[in-house]
């Protein structure tokens, strides 16, 4: 069922839909932003893009359903400014995305199109599709950081990859990866390490997956920046999320 065919017709009809998921500033105890996370609504259920992603990216969709992401994303972002204040508005996008040729003109029109703030605006870019990416992405990196967009690389750690990139690229952020996150406060290692790299390089830390208290005390004692996972909360529909942000704390 979940063939080309339907997800085709899933970006023709506009079947998808963004859930937001709570990232905690770790100075200030806040919600200070989000990371947008597509589903898909077919057949009454409400698809994870584990199921769904993967198919779009080879089949090339998943170019039209980035677009439709990021459109999504900064007029939400621009409405809860208003009804708010500022917060933080992340959007994963992939290797696929970014090879396309078009992707940067196709991307400075969807933000001249809304009244996104652009430096509320991060893309999360996966290490691996750096890696795999490197000569082409480079570039392209350096001008849509150039716009004023924040640049995060998801899953850091787990990839296999040089450390050389962080160097060369004009990254802002690194997310510790749910994997070593679900290791604290047992083993500390790779987090501590990614933490001092981080500050070593200027950059900030999000921990993503957290899901105990325990955790959440060691990442704020032990200077990272930011935390996202299901102590927190779980990822939300729009309509939920400026309601969380009031009642968390
Ligand atoms: O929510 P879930 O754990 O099922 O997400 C699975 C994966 O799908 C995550 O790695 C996430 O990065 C990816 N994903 C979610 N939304 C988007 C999106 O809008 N674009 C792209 N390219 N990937 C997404
Ligand atoms: O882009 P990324 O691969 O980081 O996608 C994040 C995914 O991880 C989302 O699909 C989200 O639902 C999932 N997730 C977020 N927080 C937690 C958590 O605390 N525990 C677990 N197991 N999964 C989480
Ligand atoms: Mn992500
Ligand atoms: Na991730």
């Amino acid at each position: 069922l979940r063939t080309e065919g339907s997800l085709r017709a899933a970006v023709d009809r506009g079947e998808f839909v963004l859930h937001f998921q709570p990232k905690v500033d770790l100075g200030s105890g806040r919600v200070a932003g989000c990371e947008a996370l597509v589903r898909w609504r077919h057949g009454g259920e409400l698809v994870a893009p584990g199921r769904f992603i993967p198919i779009a990216e080879e089949t090339g969709l998943i170019y039209d359903i980035g677009l439709w992401v990021l459109r999504e994303a900064c007029r939400v972002q621009a409405q809860w400014k208003t009804q708010f204040g500022p917060l933080s508005m992340a959007v994963n996008v992939s290797a696929r995305q970014l090879s396309e040729p078009s992707f940067l003109d196709d991307f400075m029109a969807v933000l001249r199109a809304n009244r996104v703030d652009l430096d509320l605006l991060e893309l999360e870019i996966t290490e691996s599709a750096i890696m795999s990416q490197f000569n082409v992405s480079a570039q392209l990196l350096r001008e849509i950081k150039a716009l004023g967009v924040r640049l995060s690389v998801d899953d850091f750690g787990t990839g296999y990859s040089s450390l050389a990139y962080l160097k060369n690229l004009p990254i802002d952020v690194l997310k510790i990866d749910r994997s070593f996150v679900s290791d604290l406060p047992g083993d500390t290692s790779i987090p501590r390490m990614i933490i001092g790299l981080s500050g070593q390089l200027g950059l900030r830390t999000v921990a993503e997956g957290i899901e105990t208290r325990e955790q959440f005390d060691w990442l704020r004692d032990n200077g990272c920046h930011m935390v996202q996972g299901y102590l927190v909360s779980r990822p939300l529909p729009e309509e939920a999320f400026l309601p969380f942000c009031r009642t968390w704390r």
